[in-house]
């Protein structure tokens, strides 16, 4: 069965662009609680261990540095189904390639500069939800 916790980071780029505000609008009319969210800034190591199952990609080292560029918020988000049902709502990887309506259509400006992070499986929301919120409570 699928769980009912997803992770999601919205990116530096879409921070400094000011969507913030429509961005938790969008996720919260979808039916997503959030339980748990902060505002702050990775540090490089941070954001390299973060994405360390990346770290042989071609797009590391950019990766790595934008997401250490600025703020960004971090939050734990629960529905029913929740990790397909945010990569639904938050649309492909690509803007380009990302359905009309979805976040990363809205607010994503490159490949790179995806506007919103969302995990790929509830084993990872778990393991992202601690990586930034370990000993944090959940309500
Ligand atoms: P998603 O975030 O949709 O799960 P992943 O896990 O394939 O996508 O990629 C993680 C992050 O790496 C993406 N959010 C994006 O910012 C970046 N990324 C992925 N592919 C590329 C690429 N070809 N060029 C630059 N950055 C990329």
């Amino acid at each position: 069965m699928s769980g009912n916790t997803t992770f999601t980071m919205i990116k530096p780029g879409a921070v400094r662009n000011g969507h913030i505000g429509a961005i938790l609008d969008k996720i919260c009319a979808a039916g997503f609680r959030i339980v748990a969210m902060k505002y702050t800034q990775l540090s490089p190591k941070k954001a390299g261990e973060f994405y360390a199952v990346h770290s042989e990609r071609p797009f590391y080292g950019e990766l790595v540095d934008f997401m250490s560029s600025g703020p960004i918020v971090a939050a734990v988000l629960e529905k029913d189904n929740a990790v397909e049902d945010f990569r639904t709502l938050i649309g492909a990887t690509n803007p380009a390639e990302a359905a009309e309506g979805t976040i990363r259509a809205l607010y994503a400006t490159s490949i790179g500069e995806n506007a919103v992070h969302g995990s790929d499986s509830d084993e990872n929301a778990q393991i992202e939800a601690a990586f930034h919120f370990a000993g944090t409570e959940m309500h």
